[in-house]
């Protein structure tokens, strides 16, 4: 039976674990779980994933992220990285914490992207972790690029990783995300109300709340 895959592209850990198939050339059928119609909380899907979150995969048995790499030292350095990325970045994104993210991204910036390789944990090439912290970042796309330049612009090592990332799964990084972009287009094309008052912080949040 085919790998399948209960996603939405809008969401930052979908679109990590979408990119990772693609990626490793593995065999899988998306199936489309939308947040905005709050599929995700059905009956149904909750006998696909009882916490009622995406990504979920289902090969006989439900999984998340299976092709860990068969070492036990690097996969648990992976894990420490997500679990890290669950605590702080994570967190950062969904909250809008400024103060959480800048530390996130500093930590990003002095500690796991400290090796000699251009990815986390000094890695050459790109992992699972690095997938699901630059999907997590991705979504700041949305913003102006005045407020992109405000996050990201003290941390060079984080920019020249991101860079890398995508070059690394072209060209199914920029296909994963055109959805986003398409979200971005429509946010520059038609300001919220809000834009006028809070700026850069009320577009994040009202798009946020869609998810
Ligand atoms: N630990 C999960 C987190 C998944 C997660 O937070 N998914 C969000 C979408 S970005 C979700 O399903 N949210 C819906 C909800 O929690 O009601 C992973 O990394 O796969």
């Amino acid at each position: 039976m085919k790998l399948e895959v209960y996603a939405d592209r809008m969401s930052q850990p979908s679109r990590a674990g979408i990119i990772f198939c693609k990626v490793n050339g593995i065999d899988y059928t998306e199936l489309k779980v939308d947040i905005s119609k709050r599929e995700h909380l059905t009956p149904e899907f909750a006998e696909i994933n009882p916490m009622k979150q995406l990504p979920a995969i289902v090969d006989g048995k439900f999984k998340l992220f299976e092709r860990y790499p068969a070492d036990l030292f690097k996969r648990s350095k992976i894990h420490s990285v997500l679990y890290w990325h669950h605590s702080n970045l994570r967190r950062a994104a969904a909250a809008e914490a400024e103060k959480l993210l800048f530390s996130s991204l500093s930590k990003i910036e002095s500690f796991w992207l400290k090796g000699d390789g251009p990815f986390l944990l000094g890695g050459n090439q790109p992992s699972i972790a690095d997938l699901s912290l630059v999907c997590e970042l991705m979504q700041l796309e949305v913003l102006d690029e005045k407020d992109r330049d405000r996050f990201f612009g003290p941390y060079k090592k984080v920019q020249q990783w991101i860079k890398h990332t995508r070059n690394a799964t072209s060209p199914h990084f920029d296909n994963v995300h055109i959805i986003l972009m398409k979200v971005k287009e429509k946010l520059t094309n038609k300001p919220l109300m809000e834009a006028n008052h809070g700026g850069a912080r009320d577009i994040e949040k009202r798009w946020r709340s869609r998810m």
